[in-house]
């Protein structure tokens, strides 16, 4: 495997299957049989992840990711039961399996928005499998495709102006950590975001503590959906894997979704960056640096968000309940009686959506296989991105 080179490499594959089983698995389905992606995969907006570890037939226990656990110490059997001991310890590993680690609350830990964020043209960023010991982001070489016939096209540009203007709000929270320069057992939950007053300046600005609200889709009562634990800081350097982020949900060929929520889950992540912290008040402020992503997007999500692209913007194509993309194939629908040509700017990307489909899925092929079966289901994204200090003050609408 490669790892990049200020990354404390351990032997553990972030993509293999050991740590695929039981973690952070969106669809958690068995993988047998998976041919073309499966049934249940969570559309476009759909961010929940398994984790509740009903996905796991194989029974795996959750991997064991900080190590030695509160849990297993507080279960011990006594010692003056010792002929009931093989029991006891059965029980613990049911009770181990019951209480996994509860996710902390929302604003229990320093926030992080993510105010800049690349999908680079250089191979980047992590080695996730595929055809060879390379970083791999097939997703950045498409939109290099892309952009070399689509002069106009700079999907780079459009995440940019995304984030400038509040469509793309992501933010990260760290917990556990007491020392920001050497630590084990970080948590980081990642949610959607959304400004918590209607000025959006004070937000971009690094040097302002600015407030942020929840999206109300990332989180379970006051819990986030996305929480991976077991991220590690060395000197600095933050690394976890096996997480769930969130990117802007876009189209290969035809740009961002306009603002509708629309995102991708990135899963089996991995992340890096380096964490600068300072202290404001009770407050700590974190600022990462130099930070990279590299994980999977399910074939099957992808479509599923031009589908929801279509159905909330494309009347004009005429496709009535017919979707514009069948995800048991990944084939485009003929069906349309387009008449979107000429029409407004989301009404053209509609015209080219539908005008390009083949092509866009024939071209957008996977080169991971996440869930196991003989074809590959998810498609490689490598990305560079810095955060700044957020503070999150709650859920919105609460
Ligand atoms: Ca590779
Ligand atoms: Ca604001
Ligand atoms: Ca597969």
């Amino acid at each position: 495997m490669g790892c990049m080179a200020f990354v404390a490499c351990d032997d553990s594959d972030p993509l293999n299957n050991d740590q695929i089983d039981g973690d952070l698995i969106v669809d958690g389905d068995t993988g047998d049989g998976d041919i073309s992606g499966d049934e249940d995969e969570p559309a476009e907006g759909d961010i929940e992840p398994d984790g509740d570890g009903d996905g796991t037939v194989d029974g795996d226990l959750e991997p064991d990711i900080d190590g030695d656990t509160a849990e297993s110490d507080s279960i011990e059997s006594p010692e003056d039961e010792e002929p009931e001991a093989e029991l006891p310890e059965e029980e613990a590993i049911e009770q181990e399996q019951e209480q996994e680690p509860e996710p902390p609350a929302v604003g229990d830990g320093p926030g992080v928005f993510i105010n800049s964020l690349t999908i680079p043209e250089d191979p980047c960023c992590f080695d996730l499998g595929g055809p060879d010991a390379e970083p791999d982001n097939k997703y950045g070489a498409l939109l290099d495709a892309f952009a070399g016939l689509l002069p106009e096209f700079d999907m780079n540009a459009e995440i940019a102006a995304a984030i400038a203007d509040g469509q793309y709000i992501q933010l990260l929270e760290f917990h556990g950590v007491t020392d920001w320069q050497d630590a084990n057992g970080v948590g980081l939950a990642c949610y959607g975001g959304q400004d918590a007053d209607a000025d959006f300046a004070d937000n971009l600005n690094p040097d302002i503590f600015a407030d942020f609200l929840v999206d109300p889709q990332s989180v379970d009562g006051n819990s986030p959906l996305l929480f991976t634990p077991g991220g590690t800081i060395e000197q600095g350097a933050f690394e976890i894997h096996n997480a769930t982020v969130l990117i802007p949900g876009f189209m290969a060929s035809f740009g961002m979704f306009p603002a509708s929520g629309g995102y991708l889950p990135i899963t089996h992540a991995s992340m890096t960056g380096t964490l600068v912290h300072a202290t404001e008040g009770d407050n700590t402020l974190v600022t990462i640096e130099n930070g990279r992503i590299g994980g999977a997007i399910f074939m099957r999500d992808i479509f599923a968000a031009y589908n929801a692209f279509v159905v909330e913007n494309c009347d004009c194509l005429n496709l009535g309940d017919t979707p514009l993309i069948d995800l048991d194939d990944f084939t485009c629908t003929q069906d349309g009686n387009n008449e979107c040509a000429g029409g407004t700017d989301i009404e053209q990307r509609c015209d080219n959506l539908y005008g390009f489909c083949n092509i866009s899925t024939m071209t957008l092929r996977p080169d991971l296989n996440i869930m196991g079966g003989e074809e590959n289901d998810a498609v490689s994204i490598g990305l560079t991105f810095t955060g700044i200090p957020a503070h999150i003050t709650g859920v919105a609408g609460d």
